[in-house]
Order: structure tokens, then C-alpha cells, then sequence
């Protein structure tokens, strides 16, 4: 009786794999275009995450498919955390949230990523920069960034001073400096000494003390704090998809 079961479920087990998504580009290809809070499984299995997927605009195919790895609007979540925490994400998937440099290593050691990055600020502009590639390393390297391949929507090259850098918090520096950077920019970041971009430095509104607010340099200074922004990962066109 027990052998006529197995028989029986065997075949069912090998026709219908359980979906799961390792990133929006996958969700997308599935035929889930609508933008929104999904579930991913960059670790496996057993480590699923929310995640906000911004699957763009049903008349432009090329405009979505994006991972929304951080995102900063309106001040609700407290970034100024430490080092497990940036290690492993907080914050809501439908607001403001970090994916977690664990989960975003998982993500671009499968596939070739490229970075978009979308800011505001509290006068109704709006621009972006863009990165053909862009990873970060494993930990016991210190979640290094690596960016290539810049692009100018506006915003200005801030980003690219922070290649190569290893990720700190205020209690774990890895920076370049001789004090600790996420402590004097209230920030967890890839510093080096310290910052051009303070993308998870203190929410503001507008104008911030030096350096101290979520800044992006070569767009706005270090003395104005952005209303937004949102930085997302997106699978290369050359990867064939899962
Ligand atoms: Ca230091």
C-alpha cells in the first residue's frame, strides 16, 4: 500500500517544482506585473523576504523588474542601527525598508545585477543615476560595493567614490577613517573617510547638519537631506532567466 503512495506522489513532486522567486525579474517573468510587496527567496528556501518590486509601467516592457533593495521616503523607520541589523534588513517592505546585506550578496553572487538610483527632494525634483553592474561581496570581506559602468541621469557621480569600500555601523567600523563614520554621520554605510552619498543617514527634512542627513553630494551638497530615495537592483539582460 505504502509503495502504490510513493508511486503516486513521485511524479507529482517532479512535475510541479515549488516557485520560488530569487528576485523580482523572476516574479516579472511569471506574469507578475503589477508593482507591489512580494516574496523572494535569495538564501533558499527556507529564508524567504518581503520586498517591494517596482515593475514599472505596462506600456514601457523595459521600465520594471526592479529589486527595491533600500528605500527612504518619509522618515518612519529609524536607519541609525547596527551591524545585524544591516546584515540581515529591517523596515517594511511597503515603506521604508533595507533588504539586508546578506540577502542583497545572496542576490548578486547568483546573477549579474545593474543599480538604479532614484532620488527627490522637497522642491518636486526628481532625478536618478544608474550603474551597469554592481555587487557587494561576502561578509567575511566586509560586504564590499562594487559598481561599474556609470551613468548620469542628474544626480552626479557621488556613488562612485564609494566603490571598493567595505560596509560599516556604528558598531562595526570598517571605514577608512580614523573615527567612526557611522557614528559621526549617523549612518550605516560603505564609509571610507567618510562620505560623497549618506543614503541611510539621518531623515531630515531637507536641509541637514554637515554631512548628517540622507545626502547625495555631487546633486544636492551635504547640507540638504533628500525627501527620497530608492535604490534597486535589476538582473542584466545577458542572464538567462531562472
Ligand atoms: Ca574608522
Amino acid at each position: 500500500m505504502d509503495f502504490i503512495v510513493l508511486l503516486l506522489l513521485i511524479p507529482v513532486a517532479v512535475c510541479s517544482p515549488v516557485f520560488l522567486p530569487v528576485d523580482c525579474t523572476d516574479l516579472y517573468n511569471r506574469g507578475f506585473g503589477q508593482s507591489g510587496v512580494y516574496t523572494i527567496y535569495p538564501g533558499g528556501p527556507v529564508s524567504p523576504v518581503q520586498v517591494y518590486c517596482d515593475m514599472g509601467c505596462q506600456d514601457e516592457p523595459d521600465s520594471g523588474k526592479w529589486t527595491v533593495i533600500q528605500r527612504r521616503k518619509d522618515g518612519t523607520v529609524n536607519f541609525y542601527r547596527g551591524w545585524d541589523q544591516y546584515r540581515t534588513g529591517f523596515g517594511q517592505a511597503s515603506g521604508e525598508y533595507w533588504l539586508g546585506l546578506e540577502n542583497i550578496h545572496l542576490l548578486t553572487l547568483r546573477k549579474s545585477y545593474q543599480l538604479r538610483v532614484d532620488m527627490e527632494d522637497f522642491e518636486g525634483g526628481k532625478t536618478f543615476v544608474h550603474y551597469s553592474t554592481f555587487s557587494v561581496g561576502p561578509e567575511l570581506e566586509g560586504y564590499k560595493l562594487s559598481l561599474s559602468g556609470f551613468t548620469d541621469g542628474g544626480g552626479g557621480a557621488s556613488l562612485t567614490a564609494h566603490n571598493g569600500l567595505k560596509f560599516s555601523t556604528f558598531d562595526k567600523d570598517q571605514d577608512t577613517h580614523a573615527k567612526n563614520c557611522a557614528t559621526l554621520y549617523l549612518g550605516g554605510w560603505w564609509y571610507g573617510e567618510c562620505h560623497t552619498v549618506n543614503a541611510n543617514g539621518l531623515y531630515s527634512w531637507g536641509s541637514s547638519t554637515f554631512g548628517i542627513g540622507i545626502n547625495w553630494e555631487s546633486w544636492k551638497g551635504y547640507e540638504y537631506s533628500l525627501k527620497a530615495i530608492t535604490m534597486k537592483i535589476r538582473a542584466s539582460d545577458s542572464n538567462v532567466s531562472n
